[in-house]
Parts: C-alpha cells; structure tokens; sequence
C-alpha cells in the first residue's frame, strides 16, 4: 500500500468535518454534495475486497427513488449480491474516518480481514442518470487506481445491469457475457422464445406503457427494445425528457401514494407499469372502467411468478421445492392466498433485499419480492441442470413445458431483483396464459392498508424481533399494538425504524380502509 499516495489523494475527496455515515440496507445515501469523500473512500475499500476474494467487485453510484438532489453508493460482492455485513461494517469506519486516521483504518482492515496486499485487484462500477453521478464515479475511480486496482467504468447502468456484470465476471461466462449485450441479447433471447410459444399473442398483449422515472430505465429500455420488440412493443412515459427524477412518478411514487404517476395518460384497463430511478423495482397498475386505480405490487406479482412455476413443475412432472419470501409489508391476504390456496410455503425475514435473496437460496426454487415490486427469482444449480436435461429428454407437453421453465430461468435476473428482467417474465407469463391485467388482479383481494411515517428524536430506541413484526423495545410499545390491533378485524399492525430514512414506519391493514388509516394513526401516536 503507498500510504503516501493515498494521503495525497484522500485530501484531494476530503471528508466535511463532523459528518458521520451509515452503510444501511442500500449503502450509504445523503445529499449529492456531501458524498465525494466517501465515493473515493468505497473505491479503496472496494480494492480491499476484491483483494480479499479474488474477485471481481461491483460499486454502483445511486440513490435509487431519493430525490434527484441525493445520490449514493454500494458496494457489489462476488455473486452479484450484496456486501456481506462484516464489510458494511467496514465501510461505515472508513467513511466516517477523519483524515489522519484513514490510514489506520485502511490498514485495521486490511488485518483482520487478512487481505494479501499483492493479490491483483479488479472493481466495476456503475451509476444512474443524476447529474452528480458522473463525477462522483469517478471519485471511486480515484479510489480503486490510487490503490493499485484495476477497473472497468460501465458508465450508465440499471443497478441490476451492474449486478448481473459483477455475476457474470465472478462465474467465467457460464451465467452471460459481462456486456450491455450480452444482458440485452440473453433476456431477449429467452423472451422472444417464450412468446413465441404463446396461443394469446393479440394487441392486448403486445403493448405496455412504461412509467421510467426519468431515470435510467428509459435509457436502457430505449437500448434494449429493437431487441425483443417481436414480443412487446413498450411505449416510455417519464423518460428523463422534460421532468426531475422520482419526481411525482416512479414505482415508489406509485405504490406508497397508490395512484397513478404524473405524466402518463391511461386508458381504462390498459396495462402500464412504474419503475424506480435506478430500475431494480417495478410495479402494475391500470384504470378499471369506472376510473378507480388499481395496484399490482411486489406480492401479486411473486404470486403470478409462483403460480405459474409451479405449473410448469406439475406438467414436467418434477416435485421441486418452492418457497417465496416476503417481508413484514406483504399484504395479508397474499400471504393467505400462497399458503392456503396455492399450497406454497412462505417465508418472512427482514426488510432489505438482501435478508430475502439469502433465505430464497435456501430452495430450489426461491421466490421473492419486496411488497414495494424489488423482487426476482433463484433457481439452484442442480434445477438449472435438471431442467436443462429434461428440455432435451422429454417429449410434448412435458418436454415444451422444460423448454418454457428453462428459458423463464434465463429471463430472471439471479443476481438482483431487475425491473426490466421481471417486466419481460410477467409480459411473458401474462401472453402464456392469456391473462388480463384484471384477471391477474383478480387472484385475491388486497387488505386495506396504509404506511405512515413518524419522525421521533432517535428512532433506534425502538428494536423489533420476529422478523420486524414484533417490538422489544421501548418497553410497553408492543402491548399498546396489540390493544389497538384488537379494536378491528382482519388488522395487523407494527412500527420498524427505517434502514434509510430517519424516520420510523408505521404499516396497519384491515377490513377497510378507514379501519386501517385509524389503526396506522393510533399506532403512530403509541410511537411517541
Ligand atoms: P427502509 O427505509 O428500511 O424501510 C426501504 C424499503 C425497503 C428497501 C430499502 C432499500 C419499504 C417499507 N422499505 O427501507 O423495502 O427497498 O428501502 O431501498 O418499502
Ligand atoms: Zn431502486
């Protein structure tokens, strides 16, 4: 390590005196101006990691749906999956180390995590459309050349996209080409596949009209589409043109104010979808013919995946196991409909995408999705192989039914939850097996529910067990939950601090929606 040089060029990205970072669930995000520090600082440490497990690393610069103003960054381990918790640890010393302890720190690390400081080291980056990004990347890239590392600069990608290079590179080829290509060409390929297979192809499913957050999506869709527009013709709204990012718009926008995005005209009963700034989420939604708005979340959207996975495993005539993850924020009644009429196990973990990628490991086949539409689906090597085999042994039904499972499993992006992937495996789905927008609505009824925000002095002091749905702390507040949940039916309710916002969320459900608007206020002001 030259211990000079690097204090050379850490005070070229000094650190603003006083500010103190956390790597939360999605790395660390603030305010544009104040991350140029800690972009150069994930650079270092992404070399460090890299080091550490011979492999190529990620960085992607986003904040996702914060306001455009904001932007962040996080680290992308080997198999496209987060970084692991001992690391984020890490990041949050060395960002928040002063100027004459970076070295300490560096060197801390360095130690207990036995890096061979000669091992080559190899970082990709990323980032979004915000106009900060561009320079902040190439902070990180100060960080990972003045440590010795080599790196390759994508530029502008989805979070996914960067996630599915960081896979790619780590397993020889063997999952896709580390190219835009090579991402463009592999989903296309498998889409354009599975439609042709679909009786149902008519208008009603040839086209979508796409919320893009004016953000990278748009972008990316713009690359991709030529590519698989033999099955689906997208039309972009929101395509970074003329408004803000996440601005009035986007999946966030959509499912927490559970109406439609500014800037898209719908007609009733089209089928329109919102991604989110850097394209890792997505959710449905369309006008009934009386004007109401309805929501397709992440829940109804693992329960099409599930439901028609586990289709193709009876006409295969394979008994593999499924399970689908969600998190406290699941709607009720989805969890009831996979359990008791789809027969599938489900699971709760914590919220954040990486507590639901490590449990859906667990299965052959995992399912998992975040109610807010950050979801994909994981099939084990030994299924991929076993689907492949059966595609090319079995004859007919069975055989077309390997053949749609195995090009599905090419569809999915198994390194992150991807708008763009799980666009395409729904559009695909939906054609397969003739299913309206309303029919696919239609499988159950969502619970009444709202989420409110509570702004406290210091929201650590609440902790909470069972996978975020119980309070242990402060002491009292879970027995007032329950007493409250108790005065209506069909409720549920319970308080989390945010990961990453400094606020704490209250979710409530019920038979109605006043029941649970009433319940999330009462619940709010228990907080207190
Ligand atoms: P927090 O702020 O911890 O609730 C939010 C989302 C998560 C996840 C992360 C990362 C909700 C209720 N929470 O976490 O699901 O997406 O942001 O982006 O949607
Ligand atoms: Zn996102």
């Amino acid at each position: 390590m030259d211990l000079g040089a690097i204090t050379k060029y850490s005070a070229l990205h000094a650190k603003p005196n006083g500010l103190i970072l956390q790597y939360g669930t999605a790395g660390f995000r603030t305010k544009a101006e104040h991350l140029d520090h800690v972009m150069f600082r994930m650079g270092l440490l992404a070399v460090l990691r890299s080091k550490q497990t011979k492999s190529t690393i990620g960085v992607m610069v986003t904040a996702s749906h914060n306001p455009e103003e904001d932007n962040g960054v996080k680290l992308v381990d080997p198999l496209g999956e987060m970084l692991a918790p001992s690391w984020e640890e890490h990041a949050t010393c060395l960002a928040n180390a002063e100027e004459q302890d970076m070295q300490r720190v560096l060197i801390d690390i360095s130690e207990k995590e036995a890096v061979n400081l000669q091992q080559d080291a190899f970082v990709v980056i990323g980032r979004d459309t915000r106009p900060s990004s561009e320079k902040l990347s190439q902070s990180v890239i100060d960080g990972v050349t003045v440590l010795g590392g080599q790196f390759h600069d994508y530029g502008l990608l989805t979070t996914p996209q960067l996630h599915y290079m960081v896979y790619c590179r780590n397993t020889g080829g063997r999952y896709g080409k580390a190219t835009i290509e090579g991402y463009y060409q592999k989903l296309s390929k498998a889409f354009v596949e599975l439609t042709k297979q679909a009786s149902c192809s008519g208008d009603e499913y040839r086209s979508l009209k796409v919320d893009c957050a004016n953000g990278i999506g748009a972008l990316k869709l713009r690359e991709m589409e030529h590519y698989f527009s033999q099955g689906l013709s997208v039309q972009l709204f929101n395509d970074g043109s003329k408004g803000k990012l996440n601005h009035l718009c986007g999946a966030d926008f959509v499912k927490s104010h559970q109406k439609p995005p500014q800037g898209m005209e719908i007609k009733s009963n089209e089928r329109c979808c919102s991604f989110d700034g850097d394209a890792d989420r997505i959710v449905y939604y369309y006008h009934d013919a009386d004007g109401h708005f309805h929501l397709i979340d992440g829940d109804k959207i693992a329960t099409l995946i599930s439901s028609f996975l586990k289709e193709l495993l009876v006409e295969i005539g394979e008994s593999l196991n499924i399970g689908v993850v969600q998190t406290a924020y699941a709607n009720g009644s989805s969890t009831r409909y996979l359990e008791e009429v789809m027969k599938v196990p489900v699971y709760c973990t914590k919220t954040g995408v990486k507590h639901l990628h490590h449990k859906a490991q667990e299965f052959d086949i995992g399912v998992y999705f975040e109610a807010n539409g950050h979801g994909t689906a994981l099939f084990s090597t030994a299924v991929e192989m076993k689907i492949k085999q059966s595609a090319e042994q079995l004859e007919d039904k069975k055989r077309k039914a390997a053949k749609m499972l195995e090009n599905i499993i090419d569809l999915f992006n198994q390194a992150a939850g991807d708008a763009i992937s799980d666009m395409l495996v729904i559009e695909a789905i939906l054609a397969l097996k003739g299913l309206t927008v309303q029919q696919w609505d239609a499988l159950y009824t969502d619970l009444p529910n709202r989420q409110l925000k509570v702004q406290v002095a210091d929201r650590r002091v609440i902790s909470t067990t069972n996978a975020e749905r119980q309070a242990v702390t402060p002491p009292g507040l879970q027995e007032a939950i329950n007493d409250l949940v108790k005065k209506y039916k069909l409720s549920r309710a319970f308080v989390r601090p945010s990961g990453t916002e400094d606020v704490v969320r209250v979710y409530a459900e019920a038979d109605s929606q006043e029941s649970a608007d009433h319940l999330a206020h009462e619940v709010s002001l228990a907080v207190f």
